[in-house]
């Protein structure tokens, strides 16, 4: 069965999965809302790809993160033996990140909203893209000036597991499945939450090699 029937197959089966799930105080996830704008989406990604393309950034430890990244926003998220940080410049090109495409400020304005933290407007948006043995380690997002902003990240693309924990790396995280067009939406008492997203995604149900890679949008104010 080739994707396409795969794809076809799925369409007809109703999606039963609850609108919004939560999965912590303050965390939750918004089930397909990103759907309806998945065109513009990937149109901006492409254009802020041609602008500042996907790399691998290095770690503190000198370690090569098998997420490839870029941004945009008035800031980006970087890492190299220097440290984490936000920077106002592409350290590839010294040039400033390309702006925030109109789409992703509304959807993830809209997605705040939706998940109870009205007037975001994020300054900085960080693209991952996972391609099939890449995964993120857990980790918090502290690196962000304003913690009394929310965390809003856009799946597309392949399925994907997400881990969310708690705020001490030992507490064990729960499990939940993302799928293309999901958002995820946490901060207030979550906002230092331990997530992650392991590797599990290798294997397609094709079979199929060259399985289109999973971009991710992650939104800070
Ligand atoms: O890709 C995801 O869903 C999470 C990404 C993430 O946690 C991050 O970029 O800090
Ligand atoms: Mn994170």
């Amino acid at each position: 069965m080739s994707a396409r029937e795969l794809t076809d197959l799925f369409a007809s089966v109703p999606d039963v999965r609850p609108s919004l799930e939560l999965m912590a105080a303050r965390a939750v996830l918004l089930r397909g809302l990103a759907k309806p704008f998945e065109s513009e989406l990937i149109a901006d990604i492409s254009g802020i790809v041609a602008q500042a393309p996907f790399r691998h950034m290095l770690t503190p430890g000198g370690h090569q993160m098998s997420v490839a990244m870029t941004n945009c926003g008035s800031v980006g998220w970087v890492t190299d033996r220097s440290g984490y940080r936000y920077d106002g410049a592409d350290p590839e090109s010294a040039k400033p990140w390309p702006a925030m495409p109109p789409s992703f400020r509304a959807l993830a304005g809209q997605a705040a909203d939706q998940a109870g933290f009205g007037g975001f407007s994020p300054d900085a948006c960080l693209i991952n893209r996972y391609q099939p043995s890449a995964r993120m380690s857990l980790h918090q997002d502290k690196d962000e000036l304003d913690l009394g902003a929310p965390i809003v990240s856009v799946s597309l693309g392949l399925p994907a597991v997400f881990l969310f924990g708690g705020l001490q790396r030992s507490d064990k995280p729960r499990r939940f499945r993302l799928e293309h067009g999901d958002i995820a939406v946490w901060g207030g008492p979550s906002r230092l939450a331990f997530h992650g997203v392991p590797c599990e995604r290798a294997a397609s149900p094709t079979g199929r090699r060259n399985a289109p890679p999973d971009d991710k949008l992650r939104e800070d104010g």
